[in-house]
């Protein structure tokens, strides 16, 4: 009998959880507890953190857990290591569900950087207008150029006072090209920071780039253990042994 664990916190893993409750397969959906109020899933719902790797074995043997899909962002790579390491010590089948990067196209003024501390080295040292789109844990390097004004794009209000003086557009997303296009516009953007997170959630902000000429600092994805990983909801669905109506 199948008992699955959604590690969930993306549109993929939305999506995931609708046809998985649609196919009737028994599962829980797991959110990391980052937002104050996350959306709503189809599914029995669990917030926060499980206590590391032996949290999450534990978690998985309590509940009888039977196969473990990780839905989780390309850059939440604590969970995703800690994922394939439970998995591993209780011996639950895993396979991630995780989207593909965004490539380069002509036209994509890109300077691309192993992480966010190499990002900020990135940044021009005369003044910019600089939009930093990768939410709000980890933008403290940036108070090292003071020079630049930031806008900050978070999904909640910020709580804590911010490292740095700058603008905070509040918002969850999922973004539109007419939205990037006029924010950026409106606020005299002239460069962009942001994550290789692929998937379509926050590519209209490459695509504004694009269009507008401006230089994006993309960050590249954190490397993660092997483990098994597929793109698309259906071949999840596939791998838990069920048939969906998504043609698969
Ligand atoms: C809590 C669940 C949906 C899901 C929306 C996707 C799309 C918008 C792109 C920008 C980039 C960023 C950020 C982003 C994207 C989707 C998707 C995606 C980037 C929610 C969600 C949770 C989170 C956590 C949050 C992080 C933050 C990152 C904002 C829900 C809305 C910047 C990543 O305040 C905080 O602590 C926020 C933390 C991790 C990165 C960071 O370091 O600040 N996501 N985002 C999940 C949990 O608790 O388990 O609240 O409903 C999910 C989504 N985020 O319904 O369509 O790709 O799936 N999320 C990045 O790409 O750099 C926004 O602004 O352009
Ligand atoms: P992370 O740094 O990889 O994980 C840090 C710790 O948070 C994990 O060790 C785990 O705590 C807990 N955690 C993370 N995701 C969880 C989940 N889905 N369910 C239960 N616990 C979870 O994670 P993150 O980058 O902060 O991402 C947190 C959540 O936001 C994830 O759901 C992710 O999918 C979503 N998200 C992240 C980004 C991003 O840019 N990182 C973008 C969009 C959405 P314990 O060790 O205590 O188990």
């Amino acid at each position: 009998m199948i008992r699955a664990l959604i590690l969930g916190g993306t549109a993929d893993a939305s999506l995931l959880a609708a046809e998985i409750a649609r196919a009737g397969i028994d599962a829980v959906y797991s959110y990391g507890g980052r937002t104050r109020a996350p959306a709503d899933q189809p599914l029995p719902t669990r917030i926060g953190g499980f206590g590391g790797v032996s949290g999450l074995a534990d978690c998985i043997r309590r509940e009888g857990i039977t196969h473990v899909i990780d839905a989780t962002h390309p850059f939440a790579a604590e969970m995703s290591r800690n994922a394939v390491a439970a998995c591993t010590e209780t011996g639950t089948p895993l396979i991630a569900l995780e989207r593909a990067p965004w490539t380069r196209v002509s036209g994509d003024n890109w300077i691309e950087m192993a992480n966010i501390n190499t990002a900020v080295a990135a940044l021009p040292d005369a003044p910019a207008n600089v939009f930093l789109a990768i939410g709000r844990q980890h933008i403290a390097p940036f108070a090292t150029k003071p020079q630049h004004s930031y806008t900050l794009r978070f999904v909640d209000p910020p709580e804590a006072p911010l490292p740095f003086p700058a603008d905070v557009i509040v918002s969850r997303g999922p973004f539109t090209l007419h939205g990037e296009l006029e924010m950026m516009r409106t606020r005299g953007i002239s460069w962009i920071v942001a994550r290789n997170s692929g998937g379509d959630g926050a590519r209209a902000k490459v695509d504004a780039a694009r269009r507008l000429g401006l230089p994006v600092v993309m960050i590249s994805r954190p490397q993660l253990p092997e483990r098994l990983r597929v793109e698309s909801v259906a071949e999840v669905v596939q791998w838990l042994g069920h048939r969906t109506r998504l043609g698969a």
